[in-house]
C-alpha cells in the first residue's frame, strides 16, 4: 500500500519539555483526569473534508495545496486512495474517529444511481481501512449544498424533485453510517435558510424541514441505525440566514416540531462565535437543556467577519469549553471533531500534522484545567452562595412556585432596603487564570 506521509512517524506524547513539534507536549491518550483517560474524555476525530480534500481554495485564489492521493485521473481511484491517506494520518496522530460527508468519501456520477454506487463501493473500502486498524466513525452525513441543484436549499427547496432527491441521498448515507458502525448522524442545514423573505415562503419551507427530519428518524427506525442525530446549528453562509441560526433556535424548533426527543446538537466554535456567542454560551445552552450532544472543534478570527476553521489553540476556550463538557458527564456518543482547516498558506502536508497536535494539545490542556478548576469547586461554591437567596425563605418559594404577585408585593413592601454583594468577576477570572496556568 501507499505510503503517504513516509516521513512522519507515529505521534506520541513526549510532555511540554520535549520541545519536539511532531510529538504531543500535553495530549498524553492513556493518562487518567478525574474518572477516564484523556482519550476517553477527548473523543477526537479527524474531519474528512477539510484534511484530505481541502486544497486552500479561496474567494481570490485556486487551488495552493496538491495532495499526492487526489492526483489521479479516475476519481474513484482518488477516491480509494484518499482513503488509504486518511487512515494513515488517523494512526499517526493517535485519532481515534473520522466524520465525512458522503461527497467527500466519494465522488458524484452522472446520475444519482451511480452516485450511491459509488458510495457503496466506498463504504466497503473504509470498512476494511476501518477493520485493520480499528477506527471508527463518530458520525455521517450527506453534503446537500455544494451541488447547484441545492441553490435554493435541499429540504427547504421550493422544488419539490430536490426535497426527493436530498432525500435520497439521505436515505444511503444513513445506511452507510449504519454499515459503517456510526455513533451519530449529523444535519447541517448547508443551505437551510434564506436570501429575502421577497421570495420565499417561510412557514411551508420550515415544516418542510420539520418533515425531512422526521422522515430521517421513520427511515433509522426501519432500518435499525440506533447511532444520535445531531442538528449543528449556524447562524449565516452560505446563505443569508439560517434556519438552524444557534442553539435557543435549534431548540425552539425542535419542540416546535415535536422533535425534541430524537434529536441532540452538534456545537462548532466558529458558528458560535458568529451568532455572536461565546462557544462556552453555546454548551451551556445545550447542556442545561439536554442536549449537548457533539462539538465541532475550531475556532474562528474576530476580526474577520466569517467561518474560518481554524484549529482550535486558544487555551482559555478549551478550558471553558472542557468545564462544560465534563459538567456534561462527557460527550459520548459524541465527540470532538476537527472541523478545522490548515490555512492556505500553510500547503505541506506536515501542516496537517503541525495543525492537529496544536489542536489536541489545547483540548488536553485545556481538559487539565477545566478538571483542576472544577475539582477545586471555587466557581460553583461562589455561585452557589451568589444564589443562596433561593434557598430559604421567600427565594425558596418563588422557587417551589408557592407565592405569586399579590404575596411578593407585599413582602416587598417590608423589604425595599435592599443591599447586593459584589459579583467578584475579576476575583474569578484570576481564579481561571490560575488553573490554567498551574493545572
Ligand atoms: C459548515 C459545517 C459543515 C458541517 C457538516 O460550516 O461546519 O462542515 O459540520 O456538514
Ligand atoms: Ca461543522
Ligand atoms: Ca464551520
Amino acid at each position: 500500500m501507499t505510503v503517504y506521509f513516509p516521513e512522519i512517524d507515529k505521534i506520541v506524547y513526549e510532555g511540554p519539555k520535549s520541545g519536539n513539534p511532531l510529538a504531543f507536549s500535553y495530549y498524553d491518550p492513556q493518562k487518567v483526569v478525574g474518572d477516564k483517560t484523556m482519550e476517553e474524555h477527548l473523543r477526537f476525530s479527524m474531519a474528512y473534508w477539510h484534511t484530505l480534500t481541502g486544497q486552500g481554495v479561496d474567494m481570490f485564489g485556486s487551488a495552493s495545496i496538491q495532495r499526492p492521493w487526489e492526483q489521479f485521473s479516475d476519481p474513484m481511484e482518488a477516491a480509494k486512495a484518499r482513503a488509504c491517506a486518511a487512515f494513515e494520518f488517523m494512526e499517526k496522530m493517535q485519532i481515534p474517529y473520522y466524520c465525512f460527508h458522503d461527497v467527500d468519501a466519494a465522488p458524484e456520477g452522472a446520475t444519482l444511481k451511480e452516485t450511491l454506487a459509488n458510495l457503496d463501493q466506498i463504504a466497503e473500502t473504509l470498512k476494511d481501512l476501518m477493520a485493520k486498524t480499528g477506527k471508527k466513525l463518530l458520525w455521517g452525513t450527506a453534503n446537500l449544498f455544494s451541488h447547484p441543484r441545492f441553490m435554493h436549499g435541499a429540504a427547504t427547496s421550493p422544488s419539490a424533485d430536490v426535497f426527493a432527491y436530498a432525500a435520497a441521498r439521505v436515505k444511503k448515507a444513513l445506511e452507510i453510517t449504519k454499515e459503517l458502525g456510526g455513533e451519530n448522524y449529523v444535519f447541517w442545514g448547508g443551505r437551510e435558510g434564506y436570501e429575502t423573505l421577497l421570495n420565499t415562503d417561510l412557514k411551508l419551507e420550515l415544516d418542510n424541514l420539520a418533515r425531512f427530519l422526521h422522515m430521517a428518524v421513520d427511515y433509522a427506525q426501519e432500518i435499525g441505525f440506533t447511532g444520535q442525530f445531531l442538528i449543528e446549528p449556524k447562524p449565516k453562509e452560505p446563505t443569508k440566514h439560517q434556519y438552524d441560526f444557534d442553539v435557543a433556535t435549534v431548540v425552539g424548533f425542535l419542540k416546535t416540531y415535536d422533535l425534541d426527543q430524537h434529536f441532540k446538537i452538534n456545537i462548532e466554535a466558529n458558528h458560535a462565535t458568529l451568532a455572536g456567542h461565546t462557544f462556552q454560551h453555546e454548551l451551556r445552552l445545550a447542556r442545561i437543556n439536554g442536549v449537548l450532544g457533539s462539538v465541532d472543534a475550531n475556532q474562528g478570527d474576530k476580526l474577520l467577519g466569517w467561518d474560518t476553521d481554524q484549529f482550535p489553540t486558544n487555551i482559555y476556550t478549551t478550558t471553558l469549553a472542557m468545564y462544560e463538557i465534563l459538567q456534561n458527564g462527557g460527550l459520548a456518543p459524541g465527540g470532538l471533531n476537527f472541523d478545522a482547516k490548515v490555512r492556505r498558506g500553510s500547503h505541506e502536508a506536515v501542516d496537517l500534522f503541525y495543525a492537529h497536535i496544536a489542536g489536541m494539545d489545547a483540548f488536553a490542556r485545556g481538559l487539565e484545567a477545566a478538571h483542576s478548576l472544577l475539582l477545586s469547586g471555587e466557581l460553583e461554591e461562589f455561585i452557589a452562595e451568589r444564589y443562596a437567596s433561593y434557598t430559604s425563605g421567600v427565594g425558596e418559594q418563588i422557587v417551589k412556585g408557592q407565592v405569586g404577585l399579590k404575596e411578593l408585593g407585599a413582602y416587598a413592601l417590608e423589604h425595599d432596603q435592599i443591599t447586593l454583594p459584589s459579583g467578584r468577576q475579576e476575583l474569578l477570572e484570576s481564579i481561571l487564570n490560575r488553573h490554567i496556568l498551574q493545572a
